[in-house]
């Protein structure tokens, strides 16, 4: 039974960028975060139908950042290129990329990255990852040695149709690899902004046990890695099969310690969730009055639940730069801030908020003129503040 415990109120599609002709039939959701009691599970209380958000208009391109292809490039070099492995949520490639385009398969619903990496020579299923599409695919490819995904299954609300599939299509030894935000994380960062229509679930260890189990699969390894705010890199494997890492109990520790399977946790995290709005509004009021020049950095889905959530729109901040061609000459959803790229950061601006302030060092090193100059950063992560 989920228990709602946050409100972050009505969002639009978080990566559905507007032009003016169609800003007046914007759809729009409430988001409210419940706890699964029974899994454990932080997850909306309801659920954006998924081809509104995944369709052939999807801008969010994986390869945006060095950081993201430097990470899956070092990964993808601790293995055997020729291994047979299946990404689900391929995006534009920058995972599969590093592997054999013979033995890789890509799964992608979004048309528009599904046609990169076809161009690019790989075998790409242009569909939502489902029980049917795994059994097609076993049928056509055989089982796979590694059934990998970044940044997917928690983007997916039926989790146990994910796992059965995933088990039904893996060799016996074979292993499941996914990356996703880490909901411990998530509290001790107060990064609310995980929370957006993509992301339906924020995954705890000990919740993703609990529904992998009863769907035939075990962790039985995890890495904590610094990507995206924060994030675990869940190893799976079929019951029974292998060693289980010290790693899982040392997490389900710390994340017992931290209060993850608790719903008072989440009742006190609510309540800081606030004082961040009400932090971060003060903030750039307070930009305002004394006449700053305020803008955004990374036109992101987090920034999207920001915005909506704290009423930011362009009377705060002037517009949003990104280097996402796709978001150019756009304006953002709910709050139709203006995005544009600026190949570094403009000489009057006073403040940049960091609405990608999960790749802060990459944005330091690129603005190194704006630090110079006393360029100061605003951020809410983990509390509001001038960086
Ligand atoms: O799970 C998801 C994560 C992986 O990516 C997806 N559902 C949606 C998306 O979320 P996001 O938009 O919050 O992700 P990022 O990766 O934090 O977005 C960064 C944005 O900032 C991109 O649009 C690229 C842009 N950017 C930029 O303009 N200049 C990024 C860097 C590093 C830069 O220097």
């Amino acid at each position: 039974m989920k228990i709602k415990f946050l409100d972050l109120g009505d969002q639009p599609i978080a990566n559905r960028f507007l032009t003016t002709d169609n800003v007046t039939d914007e759809f729009f959701y409430n988001l409210s975060v419940g706890f699964d009691n029974d899994t454990k599970l932080v997850t909306h209380m309801e659920y954006v139908d998924p081809p509104l958000m995944f369709n052939e208009n999807y801008v969010y391109r994986g390869s945006m950042s060095t950081t993201m292809q430097n990470h899956f490039k070092q990964f993808s070099s601790r293995f055997s290129p020729d291994l047979k492995i299946l990404e689900i949520g391929s995006n534009d490639g920058v995972f599969i990329k590093n592997w054999n385009k013979s033995t890789a398969i890509a799964v992608e619903p979004c048309k528009n990255f599904a046609e990169e990496t076809t161009a690019l020579g790989y075998t790409t299923y242009n569909e939502f990852w489902t029980i049917e599409l795994a059994e097609d695919i076993k049928e056509k490819h055989g089982q796979q040695n590694i059934i990998f995904a970044a940044n997917c299954i928690c983007h997916i609300p039926d989790l146990d149709n994910t796992f059965k599939a995933v088990s039904n299509l893996l060799t016996h030894d074979g292993v499941f690899i996914f990356e996703d935000p880490s909901l411990a994380e998530m509290i001790n960062n107060g990064s609310y902004d995980q929370i957006y229509d993509e992301h339906p679930h924020i995954f705890s260890v000990i919740a993703l046990d609990n529904i992998l189990q009863r769907n035939g699969l075990e962790i039985v390894r995890v890495e904590n890695l610094s990507v995206h705010g924060g994030s675990n890199r869940i190893y799976a494997k079929k019951i029974g099969t292998s060693e289980i890492d010290e790693s899982v109990e040392q997490n389900k520790a710390y994340e017992k310690i931290l209060g993850v399977d608790n719903i008072e946790t989440f009742i006190r995290f609510a309540q800081k969730v606030k004082q961040s709005r009400d932090d971060l509004i003060r903030i750039l009021f307070k930009c305002k009055e004394e006449g700053k020049k305020v803008i955004s950095y990374g036109a992101t889905s987090k920034s999207t639940t920001v915005f909506n959530y704290c009423g930011i729109d362009q009377s705060l901040i002037e517009y949003v730069s990104d280097t996402t061609p796709e978001k150019q000459n756009k304006l953002t959803p709910g709050s139709h801030i203006p995005v544009m790229f600026k190949d570094k950061i403009e000489d009057d601006v006073d403040y940049v908020y960091l609405g990608a302030w999960n790749f802060l060092n990459e944005i330091k090193e690129k603005e190194s003129d704006f630090v110079k100059r006393g360029g100061k950063f605003i951020t809410h992560v983990p509390i509001v503040k001038f960086d």
